[in-house]
């Protein structure tokens, strides 16, 4: 039985092994502010969760801080995880890999909630966003490519947009989606395919 009351302090990043899973079971992990980071905006705070290469993270909550959230290096399954206040971001993908994020939500970001530093495909599937700077940024300044889908989700609330990238190659595809508010929506992104949103 999961309560409210089990929230667990994360001293040092949770790594999930190469093909493992982890199962929070509902449970809230929230960030050692002095060790794994303070969720501000200061870059260099360390993930609550690192996610290796073929990783599963489920029914995880993350609660405030959140430090700077999940890493995932190579392909990685993201369901059901809810991030009730991001923290410098949400995830950060960090090699390359396919990636998906499926059901969950993520909330109240000052900046960024999804961080692309490396090539990829980023699946975000009946995913809710609420209220960041940018749901997705490309790394600043990298031209290389990263091919987004989103499907079934609801998006509001970006003060810039829903994907910003500087790389011509990259682009996103977003299908059955529900959005306001979300500034520019498309900032820099040379190839959009969009269908019954
Ligand atoms: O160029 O790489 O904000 O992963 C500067 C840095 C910066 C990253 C990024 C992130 O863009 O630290 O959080
Ligand atoms: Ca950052
Ligand atoms: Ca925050
Ligand atoms: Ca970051």
């Amino acid at each position: 039985e999961v309560s409210p009351s089990d929230t667990i302090q994360v001293n040092q990043t949770i790594v999930v092994e190469e093909g493992d899973t982890f199962d929070g079971e509902g449970r809230r992990y929230v960030a050692n502010p002095d060790t794994v980071g303070d969720g501000s905006q200061d870059e260099g705070q360390d993930p609550v969760f690192r996610l290796e290469d073929g990783a599963t993270l489920r029914n995880v909550v993350l609660g405030y801080p959140a430090a700077d959230g999940v890493h995932t290096y190579g392909d990685a399954l993201v369901e059901n995880v809810v991030w009730e206040n991001i923290g410098e971001d949400a995830l950060t993908i960090k090699d390359n890999g396919h990636v998906t994020v499926r059901g969950g939500m993520a909330q109240n970001g000052d900046d960024k909630m999804f961080q692309v530093n490396a090539p990829s495909t980023f699946e975000i599937l009946n995913f809710t966003a609420k209220n960041a700077g940018k749901m997705i940024r490309q790394n600043g300044g990298t031209t290389f490519q990263t091919s987004i889908f989103i499907e079934g989700s609801v998006i509001t609330d970006m003060d810039e947009a829903i994907f910003r990238t500087d790389s011509n190659s990259s682009g996103v595809t977003m299908t059955n989606t529900r959005y306001s508010n979300v500034g520019t929506k498309w900032y820099n992104v040379q190839n959009v395919t969009e269908n019954g949103n």
